[in-house]
């Protein structure tokens, strides 16, 4: 499969920026950690990582504008074009030594996502998906798993740490989706979930109080990987409400339901 132009660019972003987290990784005790509020932690790799993917991007788009998780909004003199990047999602697990977290990129036109790059380098999985182009995992095209009722479905979530969400209505959440589903999954990085959807992995996910760059890129690959995204109302205002609701289309309906439980 030939990727397109776009998707190379990304992607070489996205690997860069890998070797870079890669390496960080291998001597984890050595790097500088600061706190951004109460279990919100941020390391010289996440910061690294976003200067290689700014520059990168940067180099091959002038002009484009960004949105990224540390440095925040960057305008650019085209009004048409946004990246949306977080360069280590799932810092808690890297700062553990859990090899799972991963680097999400995703660019905007006009306000629509068109073009997504998910890449795990501890596993080497690269995840690209182009609007109407499909979702691929190294080159391999993804599709949402076919289960159809929650009994069977194994299903994503993220639990919210201390100073952060509203942990009632987690546990709430939490409590029903338990008893209606063969299994629950928490991984620790909300793009990697999305991307395990739309390779099958899992048969869903949802969570709560996430911010763009968790969702752009992963939005893209379940909608092109055949599944269904919406807020926790079944609206389209994840970015605004930080909520997500994924799965294929009987699944993603059934845990909607699930989830809006009151009790
Ligand atoms: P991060 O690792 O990039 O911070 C895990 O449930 C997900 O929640 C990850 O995607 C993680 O992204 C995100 N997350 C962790 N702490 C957060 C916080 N304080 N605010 C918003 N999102 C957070
Ligand atoms: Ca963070
Ligand atoms: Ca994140
Ligand atoms: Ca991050």
């Amino acid at each position: 499969m030939a990727r397109s132009a776009i998707i190379n660019v990304m992607v070489q972003a996205a690997m860069k920026a890998g070797r870079s987290l890669a390496r960080d990784f291998g001597e984890v005790q050595n790097l500088q950690v600061s706190l951004k509020g109460p279990g919100d932690y941020v390391s010289q790799a996440d910061r690294k990582a976003e200067e290689i993917i700014h520059a990168e991007l940067s180099k091959a788009r002038p002009g484009y504008a960004f949105l990224m998780e540390e440095r925040g909004a960057v305008e650019g003199d085209d009004d048409q074009h946004r990246w949306i990047v977080d360069p280590l999602d799932g810092t808690t697990n890297f700062l553990h030594g859990i090899p799972i977290f991963s680097i999400s990129i995703a660019l905007e036109r006009q306000g629509q996502i068109v073009a997504g790059v998910i890449y795990n380098p501890a596993m080497d999985e690269l995840y690209t998906a182009e609007r109407g182009g499909g979702a691929f995992m190294n080159d391999r095209r993804l599709r949402v798993a076919a289960r159809s009722k929650l009994s069977d479905a194994v299903v994503g979530t993220g639990i919210p740490h201390l100073g952060r969400g509203h942990h009632g209505r987690a546990l709430v959440e939490l409590k029903n989706v338990m008893g209606e589903t063969a299994g629950i999954r928490r991984l620790g990085s909300a793009a990697l979930d999305l991307a395990y959807v739309a390779a099958g992995r899992m048969d869903g996910f949802w969570e709560n109080w996430l911010a763009p760059w968790d969702l752009a890129a992963g939005i893209l690959m379940v909608r092109e990987a055949g599944g269904f995204c919406s807020d926790r109302d079944g609206g389209q205002a994840m970015f605004d409400s930080g909520t997500i609701v994924a799965g294929n289309e009987a699944i993603h309906k059934a845990l909607l339901k699930t989830i809006q439980q009151k009790s």
